[in-house]
């Protein structure tokens, strides 16, 4: 199965924002440091998968709700380059609406999700260190290029 390359921009937001502007050209303001911390949601210096999914796909979540009502829309979806498929892939419900926690839950996005940890996890071990995690942000664009 081919990935969806909008699920693929969840894991832009780490590193970039240019799956969302459409500006690749626009600096992102935050430094993989700030993005580390707020993805280590216990402190203990590593991402765990856990923690990367939870923050990556928390990050998306505001990205695509727009107008703040705590769900994402289809047409919120589209606007931000998804697609119809996509948006019904982690709608499961089928209710046209996507909450924050059928986007946890959803299999779709974790499977998404498992590449680019993969790729960060650089020794495998199962948790992202600050210093894998540096290295991986020019992975993860090329991943999500
Ligand atoms: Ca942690
Ligand atoms: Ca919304
Ligand atoms: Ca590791």
């Amino acid at each position: 199965m081919k990935p969806v390359s909008a699920l693929l921009c969840l894991a832009a937001a780490l590193v970039s924002t240019s799956c969302f502007t459409g500006k690749s050209a626009q600096a992102s303001t935050v430094t993989p440091e700030q993005s580390f911390k707020a993805a280590d949601l216990d402190g203990d210096g590593k991402v765990s998968r856990a923690e990367y999914d939870s923050y990556l796909i928390g990050e998306m979540f505001a990205r695509y709700d727009k107008d703040k009502d705590s769900v994402i829309t289809e047409k919120e979806f589209v606007s931000n380059g998804g697609t119809k498929e996509g948006f019904y892939k982690v709608n499961t419900s089928g209710t046209g609406k996507i909450t924050l926690h059928e986007a946890r839950s959803s299999a779709a996005v974790k499977k998404t999700l498992a590449a680019p940890f993969k790729e960060a996890d650089t020794n495998g071990d199962g948790q992202v260190t600050l210093a894998e995690f540096r290295i991986s942000r020019e992975k993860t664009l090329d991943y999500v290029r």
